[in-house]
């Protein structure tokens, strides 16, 4: 677990290079600039987030501020392994859903933070290791990405894998120890749990084109090469006194991989330059196409985990400060991007079909299933596609013979009959009924090898 001191320790060396490249502080608004942060970036089809604690949700100031100002949310807390499964296999969204619903209360997107990370992990995760882990870790990306399906714009997937320092390699953890697939083996359970949000590699201290900043680019691009799940890369942005000034470069030659940026925590150490900086962050972003938000991390200064620097865009009693004026200012300046679909409204369930609107034929036109398999060593997630035939079903079962040694040990969105050798898995209440051609989706997670599976359906 990375102490705050000793983050703020590598933030500074970071940012110790080049002076911020853009010094000007005054920028003209356009003339239909917004008047808020999240106005002056919907304008240009970003977003403009912060980290929130749902503890202060009781505070007004606090409040109107959040509401006037974000149109994106993430908890800085909330969504951590230790927070949403404290012990194995007990999951508790109490905070995440409450963060869920102010933002779509409010018209926000919400950023997920984060499924997996080396830090703030329950002790009983912190206690295990090899396969254990890895079914542990794999079970806890499958099961809150599901929790939130639909409701995710980003989720920070993987968190801060990378190891500080020149060498550009990852990060010793108990994680990384369980192969060095782990963090593709964790984007596909993502994508298999929540198809529709953008899955991201989140770190710091990669604000400039570095050694760590190049691990993390070689490692995205090789997940492009291989086809493995990533579309975007978050850049936490704690901030120093200065600004490395390929800043943007660096964020361009990722987005030139064909992922999209985001900034996902910035915060800025209060000196002459704080207000300068956020400009340049805010630019940067805004001349990067493919850079489709902004985060601070929290609200006003005394929300901050960094203190007494003074890190945001309010002060303490939550008047504005010189930053916001340039940050407001910057995205009014800056080109306007078409936004991508907006994932805020999105169908509320989990696996399933839209209610079904006229009485299906009876019979028995048949379904077909299909497999993905997500494997490392000793385990997998297999996720089952249902397919209704020219009929439509009223209810279904998926029959699959597991290899020797395999074992279900978790199912989602079905009814196991077994969890070794022939299994039937038959749909729960809502998914049974599909319209000809209609498809859902159920999976299971195993120990073992499950290479070679041929499910079959059946529909009644
Ligand atoms: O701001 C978070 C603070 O409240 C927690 O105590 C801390 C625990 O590690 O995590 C802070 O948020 C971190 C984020 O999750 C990942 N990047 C660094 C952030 C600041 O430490």
């Amino acid at each position: 677990m990375i102490g705050k001191r000793a983050l703020l320790a590598t933030v500074t060396v970071a940012v110790a290079g080049a002076l911020a490249a853009g010094t000007a502080v005054s920028m003209a608004p356009s003339a239909s600039a917004g008047t808020t942060l999240r106005a002056a970036a919907a304008e240009k089809g970003r977003y403009f987030g912060a980290a929130v604690a749902t503890g202060k949700f009781s505070n007004s100031t606090y409040l109107t501020i959040l509401n006037r100002e974000f149109n994106s949310l993430v908890a800085e807390n909330e969504m951590k392994w230790d927070a949403t499964e404290p012990q194995r296999g007990v999951f508790n969204y109490s905070g995440g859903d409450r963060i869920v619903n102010h933002a779509r209360a409010n018209g926000m997107t919400v950023r997920g933070h984060a499924l997996l990370w080396h830090a703030q992990q329950p002790r009983w995760a912190e206690g295990l290791s090899g396969t254990d882990l890895r079914n542990a870790a794999i079970n806890h990306v499958t099961q809150v990405a599901t929790h939130f399906r639909g409701q995710i714009h980003s989720w920070d997937v993987v968190n801060e894998a990378f190891a500080d320092g020149g060498s550009g390699g990852r990060r010793d953890s108990n994680l990384q120890r369980t192969g060095n697939d782990w963090i593709e083996a964790a984007f596909r359970a993502a994508r298999n749990a929540d198809p529709a949000a953008k899955l991201c590699y989140n770190d710091y201290n990669t604000d400039g084109i570095n050694a760590k900043s190049t691990g993390i680019y070689n490692m995205v691009r090789d997940f492009k090469a291989r086809g493995v799940p990533i579309d975007c890369v978050g850049f936490q942005s704690h901030l120093g006194t200065t600004l490395a000034s390929d800043y943007q470069a660096n964020l361009q030659r990722f987005a030139d991989l064909g992922v999209d940026v985001q900034i996902t925590e910035l915060d800025v150490m209060q000196g002459g330059n704080q207000a300068n900086i956020y400009a340049a962050v805010t630019r940067a972003c805004m001349n990067v196409t493919r850079c489709t938000g902004i985060t601070v991390w929290g609200v006003r200064d005394c929300d901050s985990w960094r203190g007494s620097d003074n890190a945001l865009l309010f002060d303490c009693n939550g008047n504005k400060k010189p930053a916001y004026d340039t940050t407001l200012n910057a995205l009014n300046a800056g080109p306007g991007i078409t936004p991508p679909p907006n994932p805020t409204t999105p169908p509320p369930n989990p696996t399933t079909p839209p209610p079904n609107p006229t009485t299906p034929p009876p019979g028995t036109g048949g379904c077909t299933a299909t497999v993905t398999l997500n494997s490392w060593t000793g385990g997998f997630v297999a996720a089952i596609r249902v397919t209704a035939g020219t009929n439509g079903t009223t209810g279904w079962t998926v029959t699959t013979t597991l290899p020797n040694g395999a074992t279900v040990t978790n199912t989602w969105s079905a009814t196991a009959s077994a969890n070794t050798g022939t299994i039937r898995f038959t749909n729960v209440s809502y998914n049974g009924r599909l319209n000809p051609g209609q498809t859902t989706e159920f999976g299971f997670q195993g120990n073992g090898t499950a290479t070679g599976m041929t499910p079959t359906c059946t529909a009644n």
